[in-house]
């Protein structure tokens, strides 16, 4: 009766784990729910990996336990010492062989799969993205579709964070870093690139299906490396056109319609927030690109948005993203200039074409 209470008692704590476990994952942040071509070729191979993996466990354990059972000590052998035996060549280079084959099976494929990923022969046909990686967020320059190599600098649009990619198409990222070594990861629909300072790193993504997908730095890069995060924003490519037109035509000039917001740009501008984040295609890019703010899923990365949240990370960025490079490099803001502010960036819409249209469905 007691081994069986104690064995419910195990049963009841694993349920529970695992129940807990569970909840770990977000749908639009697993690897294991591939969305995208990257993710499916590392999907396979993670298959591949855990199939081989289970092979060799189930082979090791039959084998472990038929000598358990085969060659234990039997009732009046007490004192036989079985023949001793070394260096079986037959059998030492089975298990050499053996291994290797194994790694082969696993190796060759994920090399395949490293080059394919990698391959920017076809780029000129497609969409080019150039990313930088900084502490801590994302910038996103697009490419002129007539000079798709970026020699002569001329970018259709610039973003930040949030990043706006047809369904089914091939998009192909030139990646560098700002100041450290960044990795960029949106699991659901891509492997991991590293961003570096000094070289270009180029892959594509596909995304198949609309929606917003996370993205995450994967490589420690300072306090706030866990508070780097992103979104791709996959819509259909009729949509994307739309978007890509609407940001095109925004004129950051333009007034706003209510006076608080008013009000709120001519501080923006005062306030030397400027001098860092520009609105429109020109200007700096020593901070995040605000042109579409309002359509932002979230804000600076982490916070949901809402206007409460944008006050407290213009006063006190600090307090969001430990070691930001935007802290202390502009004149205080009291809370009253930054709602006013606030008010500008959430009405910062240039197109209807937003994260709700990749999630409608
Ligand atoms: C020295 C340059 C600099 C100045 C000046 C500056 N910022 Fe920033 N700002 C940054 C950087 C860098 C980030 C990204 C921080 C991070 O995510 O780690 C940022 C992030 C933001 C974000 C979040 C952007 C997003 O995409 O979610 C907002 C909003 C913002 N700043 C508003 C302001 C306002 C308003 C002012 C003026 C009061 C201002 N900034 C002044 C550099 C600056
Ligand atoms: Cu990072």
């Amino acid at each position: 009766m007691k081994g069986w209470m104690g064995k419910l008692k195990v049963f009841f704590l694993l349920s529970i784990v695992t129940f807990f476990l569970a909840g770990c994952g977000k749908d639009n942040l697993t690897a294991l729910v591939p969305k995208g071509f990257g993710a499916q070729e590392s999907m396979k191979l993670i298959i591949l990996t855990t199939v081989v993996m289970t092979l060799v466990f189930i082979v090791v354990l039959i084998l472990f336990i038929v000598v358990l059972l085969r060659y234990r000590r039997k009732k009046g052998q007490e004192d036989y010492i079985p023949k001793q035996v070394e260096g079986n060549k037959t059998l030492e280079t089975v298990w050499t062989v053996i291994p290797i084959i194994l790694v082969l099976i696993m190796a060759i494929p994920t090399v395949i799969s490293t080059f394919v990923l990698a391959d920017d022969s076809k780029s000129k046909d497609h969409l080019n993205i150039e990313v930088k990686g900084n502490q801590y967020w994302w910038h996103f320059k697009y490419r002129d579709e007539e000079d798709p190599t970026g020699k002569d600098k001329n970018y259709s649009i610039q973003t930040s964070q949030d990043l706006y990619i047809p369904t089914g198409e091939k998009v192909y990222l030139h990646m560098k870093s700002n100041d450290v070594i960044h990795s960029f990861w949106v699991p659901s629909i891509s492997g991991k690139m590293d961003v570096n300072p000094e070289n270009e790193n180029t892959m594509y993504i596909e995304a198949y299906e609309e929606g917003v997908y996370w993205g995450k730095c994967a490589e420690l890069c300072g306090p706030s490396h866990s508070l780097m995060d992103f979104k791709v924003i996959a819509v259909s490519p009729d949509e994307y056109d739309k978007w890509a037109k609407d940001m095109q035509d925004f004129d950051p000039k333009q007034k706003p319609e209510e006076k608080v917001a008013q009000e709120g740009k001519e501080l923006f501008e005062s306030k030397s927030c400027i001098a860092c984040h520009a609105i429109g295609n020109e200007g700096s890019d020593t901070g995040p690109n605000l042109t579409d703010f309002g359509n932002r899923t979230k804000y600076a990365g982490v916070l949901d948005p809402e206007k409460d949240n944008l006050v407290k990370w213009i006063t006190d960025p600090e307090s969001v993203k430990p070691g930001n490079e935007m802290t202390g490099k502009y004149p205080e803001v009291s809370d009253e200039e930054a709602g006013k502010i606030a008010e500008y960036l959430m009405q910062l819409k240039p197109s209807d074409v937003s994260p709700k249209s990749a999630s409608k469905n």
